[in-house]
Order: structure tokens, then sequence, then C-alpha cells
């Protein structure tokens, strides 16, 4: 009988010696069930906008579960897609299409329909800004940032409050003196919005008036950019422009004399959300990614440091004074009315490309 207790409890603690070591070897010994399965491949592949996410953030993931993260960067949607199309085996597991890419790729079976029961957090969004036409049943995409397209401008060259529209770009005092977001869809956006089209379009005899409308921009124009806009409004090399919410957000943060608008002739919002592709490795850290990301304290700490609006219901209570009352993280009701979702142009997406190259080609 005695015999047999030690022999029981030898088993015992073996197995609990066994355990213990598997839980150190990920170097943390309070790992949570379903991060000790998930880390037996304990590797995340994340390929996401630039500035788009705090390196503490990335850290603390690591560190609270094992899992080791490669991270990777790029500023247009279209640069994603094409690594993607062209070598579906690349091994992102998180990638960070807006809207209308969202909708594009599950199309073309790009995207891995979720497992809701698996989105433990996902209860934390708003419900305002899901179940859109981009993606009806979030089957594919969870809400990580929405981003909206706005103008900035600098004070010391023009009066506060003598910008409100897109259309006022067109004056022969701007010569030489606009940033545009270089990117296809935001750079017709600018012109179809001014003529009072949807950004959206897909007929062909907007798309072309609309490249007619920006080829009377041209003198305006000092440069494209997508990835050093931030920085070129601070040092004051554009004095006015186009910019993403979130970057005109920190932009101000540094230099004062910049304010930003979001046009009364409207703007477009993205809601850049996290997708896993078809062939992504490590499924289960991409959901253990997911469902950290949806914390409430978490995704307020994004939202903070990179600028852009939460899609965390429960996050803005963290959220400092400041940001929290911010007019370009949070826009009132009435501003938000003239925001339109950035949505797919399908067959005439070939189109705007077509023109945006002779619009180059014309400068
Ligand atoms: C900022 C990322 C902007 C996202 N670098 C625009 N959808």
């Amino acid at each position: 009988m005695k015999k047999l207790l030690i022999l029981v409890l030898s088993i015992l603690l073996l197995t609990w010696l066994a355990v213990a070591s598997k839980y150190r070897s990920h170097g943390n010994t309070a790992l949570p069930q379903a991060t000790a399965f998930a880390a037996k491949n304990n590797t995340l592949n994340i390929y996401n906008w630039s500035d788009y996410l705090p390196e503490d953030v990335l850290k603390n993931f690591e560190q609270e579960t094992g899992i080791h993260v490669n991270y990777s960067t790029y500023d247009n949607n279209e640069t994603m897609y094409a690594k993607l199309k062209a070598n579906p085996d690349i091994g992102y597991d998180i990638v960070v299409p807006s809207t209308y890419f969202i909708e594009r790729m599950q199309r073309e079976h790009m995207l891995l329909p979720l497992d809701q029961t698996r989105l433990t957090n996902f209860k934390n969004l708003n419900p305002a800004l899901l179940n859109q036409p981009f993606d009806p049943h979030n089957q594919y995409s969870v809400p990580y940032l929405v981003s909206s397209t706005g103008i900035i401008y600098n004070d010391q060259y023009y009066p506060v409050g003598s910008i409100r529209n897109w259309t006022d770009l067109w004056a022969a005092k701007y010569r030489n003196q606009l940033l545009i977001l270089d990117d296809v869809r935001e750079i017709f956006s600018v012109a179809l919005l001014a003529l009072g089209d949807s950004p959206n379009t897909q007929d062909a005899q907007k798309i072309q008036a609309a490249f007619f409308k920006l080829k009377n921009l041209l003198p305006n124009i000092k440069l494209f950019n997508d990835e050093a806009v931030k920085a070129i409004y601070i040092d004051e090399d554009a004095t006015v422009g186009m910019i993403w919410s979130g970057d005109a957000f920190q932009a101000k943060l540094e230099n004062p004399h910049l304010h930003f608008i979001y046009p009364d002739d409207g703007y477009l919002i993205s809601e850049d959300s996290l997708v896993v592709p078809i062939n992504a490795p490590h499924v289960d850290n991409a959901y253990l990614f997911i469902n950290y990301i949806l914390r409430p304290t978490v995704a307020a700490r994004i939202a903070e440091e990179t600028g852009f609006t939460t899609p965390n219901f429960l996050a803005k209570q963290y959220l400092p004074k400041m940001v929290r009352e911010s007019e370009i993280m949070y826009p009132t009701e009435k501003t938000l009315q003239r925001g339109r979702f950035q949505l797919d142009a399908g067959n005439a997406t070939d189109l705007y490309e077509h023109y945006l190259e002779l619009l180059k080609l014309s400068r």
C-alpha cells in the first residue's frame, strides 16, 4: 500500500516537473493554457502599416506569451496586396488592409474566415463599426484603427479658418505647396469630393472628369508622398495638403502651427482591420494576438501613441483627457455625417490606376 502511494506521488511529481519545464522553456511560468498550446510554434509574422503599433505593445505581447513576433511594415494597401498576391506562402499571419482591400482580398479568396467563438474580446468593439458592407458579418476582419483623410495647413502661411474644403486647394495661392498622399484612391477622392461625386464611384465618366480636375491641380502639387507625411508637415517642407487623421494628431503635437480639418465637402473613412491570410502558418498565435489587441487597455495604448481612433468601445475611458477630447480622434456627430467609408471600386480599379499613371506622366 505504502509502495503504491510512493509510486503515485512520484508520477505526480514527474508530471508536474515536465509541465513546469515546458513553461520555463518559453520564458514564462504563468502562461495560461491556450498560450501554452499556441506557443508550440512560437512565432507570429505581422505585416502592418508603418507607425501604426507602439513598440511596447509588441514587447508586452512577446513577454506575456513567449511568442516571437517578426514585424514588418508597408505604406499603402497596394504594396501589401501585391506582396501577398505574388507569394501567397510568404508566411504572414496578420495583415491590416483598409476597408476596400478587405473586400477585394476576400473576393479573391486571400483571407481566412475567422472563428468568432475564438475571438473572445470581439465584444469590446463599437457595434456601430461592425458588420459594414465591406465585410457584412465581420467574418474575415476585426477593426483595428479608424483612419480618416483630411486637410492639414500651417497657420504661419494661411489664416486659421481660411481652408474648409477640398475645392479650396485649387486656389492659385497654393501653387507648389501641396502634399498629396501617394495612394491612388486617396488622390482621386480629392477631385471626386470636390466635384460632389462619390469617392467610390465606378462610373468611367466621373473618374475621367476627376482625372481632368486633378490635372488642373498639378501646379499646386509639390509632392506625392505616403511614407514621411508627418515629418514633411512638421518640418514645413509642405505648408498645406492631405493627411491621415492620426498622423495629423501626432504632427500637431510637434508643430503647434499645424491645423487639421475634416473638409466640408466630405472625407474618406477607412477601417483598417486585422485579417489572417488564407495560408497563415501560425493561426493559433494570430488569434492570441487579435484578442490581445482587443483588450481595452491595449487598444487605448495604440490609439494614444498613433493618434488614430480606436474602434474599441471600452478603450476610451483609458485615454488621457487631452486625447479623449481631441476632435481629430473623436469627431463630432455632425462631422461624422460627412465621412464616407472607402469601398472597393471593383472593375473600375484598373481605370483609377490608368488615370493615375497618365496624371503622373503629365507632371
Ligand atoms: C499611418 C497609417 C495610415 C493608415 N502611417 C491609413 N489607412
